[in-house]
């Protein structure tokens, strides 16, 4: 037995005290986000043994198929959330609307935005999938339902953000603000509880020489990013190479890993996505904030992710994030900084 066993609900009531005059309704949220979690872990478990793989036929808002654990995903955030008055509205990847708060319910002073379950191309292969969450400060006056004013706020201005990893374990991990550390739970489905078991996790930094990206896209990138890629595999003749390249196709988990090991993950624009795919508001700027207060770095190849201001609920970005020395070289990279080689410029 561990000497002292912290749990989320310990942790989050820890935490609140460090901010004497806090109301308790924000570690409330906090709490009410980690039970979704469990749930959603118990069905995802679950999955190859009960009928809940295949889809359930319909099309989301970005044209894809859902899947049947998405909608449970869904619904179970939901659920947790819409009653116990602290939000004022919800955005999630799978409406492609604001969702209200009914009416029957008390207003909060909080916006949730979530992906509810990302990389779900994943499920029928049982490979680890996520769910991934910010919140925001309304910004509107309260007592009214949220707007899509509180909705569109730069992820600079998150109050906290996060994600589970549904792996070999489930994990939670969650920063609620840049210079208040990041940390882990795995969850012990034995007594139902996070546990922590990652306290203030730093992204490692001279990083593991991992890069993460789909490479079966190098025809449709820039020539710098190709160039960026060709400098991993030790292909421009300026010292690089030396770097693994790890690519689950599974946000989450890719994050996750890079977050643990450093490295850095991107997902570039191409030409069939000039934008990027990965969106702004409830994948890439909770991402970012987690990663930068662990000590990294995230960009869209120029700008810092937290600093884009949203114009529409389902915008995209590109997305380049990691350990902050591979980040500054992928910029560089990015904006021609990088001097080539005579002979490769010659050619
Ligand atoms: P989703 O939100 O539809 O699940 O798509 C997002 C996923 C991410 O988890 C992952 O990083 C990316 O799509 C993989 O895309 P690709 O298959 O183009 O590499
Ligand atoms: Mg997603």
């Amino acid at each position: 037995m561990r000497s002292k066993v912290v749990t989320i609900d310990r942790h989050i009531i820890d935490q609140e005290r460090l901010h004497p005059g806090a109301s308790g309704r924000f570690s409330a949220l906090l709490y009410d986000i980690a039970l979704a979690a469990k749930l959603i872990s118990r069905e995802v478990n679950m999955a190859g043994l009960i009928d809940v793989l295949g889809r359930t036929g319909e099309i989301n808002v970005h044209g894809e198929a859902v899947e049947k654990l998405d909608v449970f995903a869904q619904e179970a955030i939901y659920k947790a959330m819409d009653h116990a008055g602290h939000l004022c509205c919800m955005v999630s990847e799978e409406c492609d609307h604001i969702i209200s708060i009914p009416d029957q319910f008390e207003l909060g002073p909080y916006v949730l935005l979530f992906d509810p379950l990302d990389g779900s191309s994943n499920i029928n292969v049982n490979v680890s999938i996520g769910t991934i969450f910010s919140v925001h400060q309304r910004i509107t006056p309260r007592g009214r339902p949220g707007t899509i004013k509180d909705c569109l706020q730069k992820g600079s201005r998150q109050l906290a953000a996060g994600y589970i990893v549904y792996g070999s374990s489930t994990m939670l991990v969650y920063t609620t603000g840049i210079d208040q550390g990041v940390h882990g739970f795995t969850l012990d489905p034995s007594i139902g509880e996070f546990l922590l078991s990652h306290r203030d996790i730093r992204i490692p930094d001279p990083p593991a020489k991992i890069y993460s990206v789909n490479e079966a896209y190098y025809a449709r990138w820039s020539k710098n990013q190709q160039r960026l890629v060709d400098h991993f595999r030790g292909l421009n003749g300026e010292g690089g190479g030396g770097y693994k390249s790890r690519y689950i196709g599974s946000l989450v988990s890719d994050f996750h890993r890079t977050l643990l090991q450093g490295g850095i993950f991107m997902y570039p624009p191409d030409s069939r996505a000039p934008g990027g795919k990965l969106r702004i508001l409830y994948e890439a700027a909770p991402l970012a904030m987690v990663c930068k207060a662990a000590g990294g770095r995230a960009s869209d190849g120029s700008r810092d992710i937290l600093d884009i201001e949203p114009e529409g609920l389902h915008d995209r970005t590109p997305l380049f994030l990691g350990s902050a020395s591979l980040v500054d070289l992928a910029e560089d990279y990015l904006a021609g900084r990088v001097e080539r080689p005579e002979e490769e410029a010659d050619s």
